[in-house]
């Protein structure tokens, strides 16, 4: 999806079996590359692909929430949301930053999301429409993404994985936040309760597109996996995600909304159903309920922070001209 220009021409060709031999015995050491290291061109362009993905994944993740800030029920609510979309910002930061150690830049990779030229997680294409919804997100999404990232950790490059260890402490405590919400929703008036599994009925299959194709469609997934980028496959993270989930759910009386999930005891995990791939490629292609919003509030908040960024900008000139002076005049 990124454009040639962003990711670079691939030279994979010219690279020496000798070289991806000797690049992947250090993968298999469990060695961490870090961004000056020589390393195949196909492994900078699936991270620059990957990090740059989430963190765009992050920065438009802000949206469906911020959409609640000024509505949350009480003080206490909005302050946690308000801190936890603050959260959101700074891992894309902090991703975008990892990305940038592989020679894009942070500029390129905003100006490719704004165009609507980069992808992000399909999750964040479908609308908020009641309180519930951002117990939902908590819980499902950022449980989700908990369990997509914690492997991430262990990631072969190094400004990645020591991105994720950070990030992910902070998702646990997103994820807290949206489950105590479900909790005491279900337990709260009978619209209370209804409201609470509305949410889920929505959430629950878009949060399970999050993983990825199944394993045979996964373009990357195996060749990232013999990278060690990812640890597990999109189909393994997403059967950890369901026999996690489903017992939660069941603690707090809502019901998932599967009629096929079944506790299956020879394989020690939950049977489920199939997901809708047909909605999951229109979402991915631009065609989700909420795409064209995302790009347009993308972009208006870009426009309306350009002062910040000029001010700033104006700012680090005067502290450079500042420092310039003397040293000049000491010469
Ligand atoms: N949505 O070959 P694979 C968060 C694309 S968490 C859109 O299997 P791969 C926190 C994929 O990019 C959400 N596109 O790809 C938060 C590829 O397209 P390409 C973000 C998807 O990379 C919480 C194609 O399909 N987390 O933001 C999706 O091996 C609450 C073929 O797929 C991450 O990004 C999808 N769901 O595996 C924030 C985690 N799935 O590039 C705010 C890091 C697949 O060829 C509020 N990423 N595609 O055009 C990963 O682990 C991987 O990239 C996967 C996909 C697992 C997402």
């Amino acid at each position: 999806m990124y454009s040639q220009g962003l990711i670079g021409a691939d030279s994979s060709t010219t690279e020496s079996e000798e070289f991806l031999a000797a690049f992947q015995s250090r993968i298999d050491r469990e060695e961490k590359i870090e961004p000056n290291d020589p390393m195949p061109e196909g492994y900078r362009r699936t991270l620059v692909r990957q990090i740059g993905q989430h963190a765009h994944s992050e920065i438009v993740g802000m949206l469906p929430e911020g959409n609640w800030i000024a509505r949350a029920p009480t003080l206490r609510r909005k302050m946690a949301l308000l801190a936890k979309v603050q959260d959101e910002g700074g891992h894309g930061l902090y991703l975008y930053s990892a990305a940038e150690t592989l020679g894009v830049s942070r500029e390129q990779m905003t100006e490719e999301l704004l165009a609507g030229k980069a992808k992000y997680s399909s999750i964040f294409n479908y609308p908020t429409l009641t309180w519930a919804d951002i117990g939902a997100i908590g819980w499902l999404v950022d449980g989700a993404a908990i369990m997509n990232q914690i492997p991430l950790c262990r990631c072969s490059f190094g400004p990645y994985a020591r991105a994720m260890i950070r990030v992910c402490k902070e998702e646990s405590f997103h994820q807290r936040q949206g489950y105590e919400i479900m909790m005491e929703l279900a337990k709260g008036s009978e619209e209370q309760k209804e409201m609470a599994q509305d949410a889920l009925n929505r959430w629950w299959w878009p949060s399970l597109m999050m993983f990825g194709p199944h394993d045979s469609d996964s373009q990357h997934g195996d060749q990232s996996m013999a990278w060690k980028i990812k640890r597990f496959s999109n189909d393994q993270l997403r059967e950890k995600f369901i026999n996690a989930t489903v017992p939660q759910a069941k603690f707090i009386g809502l019901s998932v909304p599967d009629p096929d999930l079944q506790w299956n005891a020879e394989k020690q995990g939950y049977d489920h159903g199939e997901i809708d791939w047909s909605e999951f490629k229109a979402v991915v292609s631009g065609e989700g309920q909420m795409n064209r919003d995302r790009i347009r509030d993308r972009n208006k908040a870009h426009d309306d922070g350009a002062w910040v960024r000029e001010a700033a900008l104006a700012h680090a000139q005067k502290r450079a001209n500042k420092q310039h002076i003397p040293q000049e005049a000491a010469e």
